[in-house]
């Protein structure tokens, strides 16, 4: 069976156990406590499987791939239903971009690392880490909620009647933004696909609080 190493609260691995979801895909779940003892991420037991000591981590039986972006393409690739990229390429182009923006763009700037650097080494306040990872989400958001507009009318998720991965992102990293209680407000169009996509049991199965290694 499928083995993936996350964290209730990692919105990567959060990412990774929608898709299994949607794809109906068994996995056993393991736990890798991100802050006790340092965090287990950085033991050399895990590094030794994922030197970039992050999660998701996923193995299938003698194959292991890190990545949430390149782990859901992999099980896309393998378990092709239901499809969670468009048919037509450009399409398929598009969904990507909006996945990037937030792996790439938003994400990692707010990562646990990159917060504990902030605070740790260079001191900052909580108030300027709060503002700090408001202020990225609040500008990934809006470029992606401008660049979703057109598609509202079609349907209820981001590319319309079909949901694809770009929902997948959009939904970990809304659940991120209100952890960190960022203002909303200005987003209705990701917060109406949030709010649709997190009435599907796939989405809500996968949630952090309804993860066994959830803190509650
Ligand atoms: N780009 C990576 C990001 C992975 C990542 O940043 N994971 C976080 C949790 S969401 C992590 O393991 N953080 C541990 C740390 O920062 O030490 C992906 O999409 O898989």
């Amino acid at each position: 069976m499928i083995k993936l190493f996350g964290y209730w609260r990692s919105t990567a691995a959060y990412r990774v156990r929608i898709a299994l979801n949607i794809k109906q895909v068994s996995y056993n779940g393991l736990s890798v406590h991100l802050v006790k003892d340092g965090g287990q991420q950085n033991t050399p037991d895990y590094m030794a499987l994922n030197p970039q000591a992050l999660v998701p981590l996923l193995v299938d039986n003698d194959f292991k791939i890190n990545q949430s972006m390149a782990i859901i393409e992999y099980l896309e690739e393998k378990y092709p239903r239901p499809q969670l990229l468009p048919t037509d390429f450009e399409s398929r182009a598009k969904v990507r971009a909006i996945c990037q923006m937030i792996a790439c763009d938003v994400h990692p700037l707010n990562n646990l690392r990159v917060l504990q650097y902030l605070k740790g080494t260079l001191k900052i306040s909580d108030e300027q880490k709060n503002d700090w990872y408001s202020h990225w989400i609040t500008k990934g958001f809006t470029a992606i909620e401008s660049l979703l507009s057109d598609y509202g009318e079609k349907g209820p998720f981001a590319f319309g009647r079909h949901l694809t991965m770009a929902d997948i992102f959009l939904v970990s990293q809304v659940y991120n933004a209100n952890r960190f209680e960022v203002d909303l407000s200005a987003f209705s169009r990701i917060c109406s696909i949030n709010e649709h996509c997190m009435s599907l049991s796939a989405f809500q199965d996968a949630a952090p609080e309804n993860q066994p290694d959830a803190v509650r």
